[in-house]
């Protein structure tokens, strides 16, 4: 699939025509949007479990929004779990014991204090999925790994991957703990923009995210990087997947064709079916409020006739991509797109303010986008959509459908929000741009998927990241031996080929990187990173579709040892998975002189 958020023109035009040889590229839907939260629902939250979301079809909210205080945010937040009537499993991050899922808004500079109480109590369903008994070396909290274990990953935050800050190795914080702490600062140098948080339990990653454990976490600011958007209201929409509310129902029939066969893959989940229609293998909700196969009757998302908004968007789904359009009578809008994975498009302060006008905004599951949009004239049919998602012969069903309608009107309430009007410019960036700088080395890391039991095709699915030179292996909890060895202060090229017949999102914690080659082609994008669509392959040609990566590890608080995974999350809970070792300065490994390390074989 296409592996594009924003880009310029050229690639832009390149990559249609690769998507549409590739498959019939389907409908593009739009999805603007807006906030919901449980803030309005927080008086009904029972004392236990979650509490109950909003029903289809209703107004989207804005999440809470918790803010430092002379340079400190206190949070203190319960983990929680319950089964709703559909029989579904929430998970949910509570603050006070009511609010879900609040933003966390926070300046350079600023200490986070987070305390998360865990308080799963693992349903039948979940106390039987498999649960792994692993001794955590020098961990946090150390013990047992089990459906009910939890943790807290801030995403794309440039923190040390250490206990305590944001470590996903040795933290695992269970039932029954006392609260545990989360305290680090934001980097002064942290660019402002969206960032999030969400639990990262290898093997319990899918469950937790995909039952509404993720909330937005801002480095506020974007104005002083882009004075563009200054003086703008801000919104921000976390859009989530979730289990099909009516897994039953068939797919609603059009005049022109029928609806495309419902096809399964060893894991059970609804098979692309490359038409852009079908019956998804996820539903969505945005803030919350579900939009459900197979009537996918829309949020609605309220702004004055024209208002210019900037909008901060998540994909805090745990497997299904995103293309995002705004829809005017049936005709796509551009949105000005301002930051991508919470950096500023200018190129780290160095080339000057920058809008990309994009008709549509790819995001793979994790990714961030935060662009000015417009509201429609009164009386217009406007909508906020997602269009189909091509994820491959092996991938899930990801076809069109709306988010949310777009309701003008003159009394829409304001957003609460308004970014400064009159914003003091960022430092200029301490060091020089990514995409200056000469690699020291390059890597190849490569995605491949087999079944468990190569006699049996049907039997579920290993999934592989493995460093080109070394034998595959699944992540294992129990070993954490680097894959990879690198010496803080080197930037390095990362080639990551996809060997198998659907998407992947690549993501490495605690840094960005640059995109400087897509499928062989040279980019020079004046924009970073932190998770990136890998297109599939189609299971002849070579080479193997790929993206090009200049890996950064210039910054200090890049070293320790951390992850680098797919963030499609069933994916990473089955393996597909690698760990870094960045080293200080000065401390050269043997590894790191030697080449390549060779694992064991795990099979
Ligand atoms: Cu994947």
């Amino acid at each position: 699939m296409r592996a594009i958020g924003c880009r310029g023109k050229s690639l832009i035009a390149r990559t249609f025509n690769w998507s549409y040889r590739i498959a019939a590229l389907a409908l593009w839907v739009v999805v603007c949007s807006t906030v919901g939260s449980s803030g309005a629902l927080a008086q009904d939250a029972a004392a236990e479990g979650c509490p109950r979301r909003p029903a289809a079809g209703g107004v989207v909210g804005e999440p809470e929004d918790l803010r430092s205080q002379n340079g400190v945010l206190r949070v203190d937040f319960t983990y929680r779990n319950s089964v709703d009537a559909n029989g579904q499993e929430s998970y949910c991050y509570l603050y006070e014991n009511r609010i879900e899922a609040p933003t966390l808004r926070l300046k350079p500079g600023d200490l986070l204090v987070l305390t998360l109480k865990n308080e799963l109590t693992p349903s039948p369903a979940s106390a039987a999925a498999q649960s792994h008994q692993h001794s955590m070396p020098g961990g946090c909290t150390s013990g047992a790994m089990s459906p009910a274990s939890t943790n807290v990953h801030f995403h794309g935050l440039t923190v040390p991957p250490v206990c305590h800050q944001d470590d996903v190795l040795n933290t695992m914080i269970q039932p029954g703990d006392h609260p545990f702490e989360y305290r680090f600062r934001i980097p002064q140098d942290e660019p402002p923009g969206l960032y999030w948080y969400h639990p990262h339990i290898h093997g319990q990653s899918k469950a937790q995210v995909l039952g509404g454990a993720s909330g937005a976490l801002i480095v506020e600011g974007i104005e002083r990087a882009n004075p563009v958007v200054a003086g703008l209201p801000e919104r921000v929409f976390v859009i989530r997947d979730q289990d099909l509310l009516n897994p039953d129902a068939e797919p609603v029939k059009t005049d022109s064709m029928p609806p495309p066969m419902v096809l399964r893959d060893a894991e059970g989940d609804i098979l692309n079916t490359g038409t852009g229609g079908g019956k998804p293998a996820k539903d969505l909700s945005i803030n919350f409020v579900p939009v459900a196969f197979p009537n996918y009757v829309p949020a609605v998302v309220k702004v004055r006739p024209r208002e210019k908004q900037y909008w901060s968007v998540l994909n805090a789904s745990a497997i299904t991509y995103l293309d995002l359009q705004m829809l005017v009578n049936n005709n796509p809008q551009m949105m000005g797109v301002i930051s991508l994975d919470g950096v500023p498009i200018n190129e780290d302060g160095a080339s000057g303010n920058r809008i990309i006008w994009q008709s549509h905004v790819l995001l793979p599951p994790a990714g961030r986008v935060g662009m000015i949009v417009s509201g429609p004239a009164a009386g217009a049919q406007a909508s906020f959509v997602t269009r189909a998602v091509d994820t491959g012969p092996a991938g899930e069903n990801d076809p069109t459908r709306p988010l949310a309608a777009i309701v003008a009107e003159a009394d829409a309430a304001e957003p609460r929000v308004q970014l400064a009007a009159n914003p003091v410019p960022l430092p200029p960036p301490s060091s020089p741009w990514l995409g200056a700088m000469k690699p020291v080395r390059t890597r190849t890391l490569y995605f491949t998927e087999r079944p468990h039991d190569p006699n049996d095709p049907k039997s579920p699915t290993d999934f592989y990241l493995t460093v080109d030179g070394q034998e595959p292996k699944l992540f294992d909890p129990g070993d954490m031996e680097p894959n990879i060895v690198v010496q803080q202060g080197d930037v390095e090229d990362w080639i990551i080929e996809n060997r198998t017949q659907e998407l992947h999102a690549f993501h490495i914690h605690q840094i960005h990187f640059m995109l400087v080659d897509w499928n062989g082609v040279p980019l020079d994008e004046p924009f970073l990173r932190d998770t990136i669509n890998v297109a599939y392959w189609d299971g002849k040609t070579r080479p193997y579709p790929s993206v090009k990566l200049r890996m950064d590890f210039r910054d200090p608080n890049t070293v320790g040892t951390f992850v680098y995974h797919c963030h499609l999350l069933e994916h990473e809970d089955g393996g597909m998975m690698g760990v870094i070792r960045v080293v200080p300065k000065g401390q050269q490994s043997k590894r790191l002189q030697s080449g390549p390390h060779q694992m064991p074989a795990s099979f």
